[in-house]
């Protein structure tokens, strides 16, 4: 769990926050991943939009209440936990009902989900080449100065570098964009997770087996992000392609994952304008 600690905060406004708050982003992946978690839960919440497109996120008021400049925040009786995974599993043993991280498989769901979260560097990377497709740099450089300037710098009162990490990839991304071999290396990581996925679907119709869990719901949220950016999943791996459709048709998911930032023309559109060449191009799918 990655529950701040008080010399983490400076945004003191939230410590007085009663019930459950969440600070979020209806275009980013993680927040997704998280209100899609809160709808199958049940969990009634306060919303608290964070303008990614706006930099909001890199301004001292929101840097103040979560050091590492990322959405979602959960703020829960004032106490702020950040990290969508590590929200999760602190509200899953609070909302124990209806259970999403099978019983006695706590610590393995922990290290499948650590590993989801070591890929959204190469979502990113494909979203901002192959989805968001921005025409000059994905982040100025004056709200960069702002995201290194403010905050405390430190997670659980110790010194953190997720901050400098962020800061390194805006910047490469600004200096020489989403190359055809970051693409690539990004379309063929994932590419490796969906064979093996693909297996575990053959055999049961969910990631664990029976039933839905977290890890549905991760993994739904990186398929469905690929997807408008064109990667082939019916044809490269259709047991993955069959269970996003089932998943995609739930109103949880449906509500979060429907709120499109393109239209299917700008999509086509942002496709076209990437020197005409597809993921599947790029990646030689
Ligand atoms: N490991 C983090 C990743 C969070 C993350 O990277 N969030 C993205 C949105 S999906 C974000 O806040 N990006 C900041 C930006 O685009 O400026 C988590 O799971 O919460």
């Amino acid at each position: 769990m990655v529950q701040l600690v008080d010399s983490d905060i400076k945004t003191r406004e939230v410590l007085d926050w009663k019930g459950v708050h969440v600070l979020h982003f209806m275009g980013s992946s993680c927040s997704q991943k998280l209100r899609v978690y809160l709808n199958l839960k049940g969990i009634a919440w306060q919303s608290h939009p964070i303008d990614l497109p706006n930099y909001e996120n890199m301004q001292p008021w929101f840097l103040g209440i979560n050091p590492r400049g990322l959405v979602p925040v959960l703020v829960d009786d004032g106490a702020v936990h950040i990290e969508s995974n590590d929200i999760i599993q602190y509200l899953e043993t609070k909302f124990p009902t209806p259970r999403l991280i099978p019983a006695g498989h706590e610590n393995e769901v922990a290290a499948l989900l650590k590993h989801e979260d070591n890929l959204h560097l190469d979502l990113r990377t494909l979203s901002f080449r192959f989805v968001f497709a921005p025409p000059g740099p994905p982040k100025p450089a004056a709200a960069l100065e702002s995201y290194l300037a403010n905050g405390a710098d430190t997670v659980r009162g110790e010194k953190d570098h997720e901050k400098e990490f962020q800061i390194e990839f805006w910047r490469r991304a600004a200096a020489e964009g989403f190359t055809d071999d970051r693409a690539r290396y990004s379309a063929l990581r994932f590419r490796g997770e969906f064979d093996g996925l693909d297996m575990k679907l053959a055999i049961g119709p969910y990631l664990l087996g029976q039933d839905l869990t977290v890890l549905d719901i991760a993994w739904l949220i990186y398929v469905h992000r690929l997807s408008l950016g064109g990667y082939p999943f019916a044809r490269l791996h259709p047991h993955v392609h069959a269970w996003a459709e089932k998943l995609r048709a739930m109103p949880e998911f449906a509500s979060e994952i429907g709120q499109l930032r393109h239209s299917p023309e700008q999509l086509d559109a942002v496709r076209r304008a990437q020197g005409g060449k597809t993921m599947e191009m790029v990646a030689g799918f």
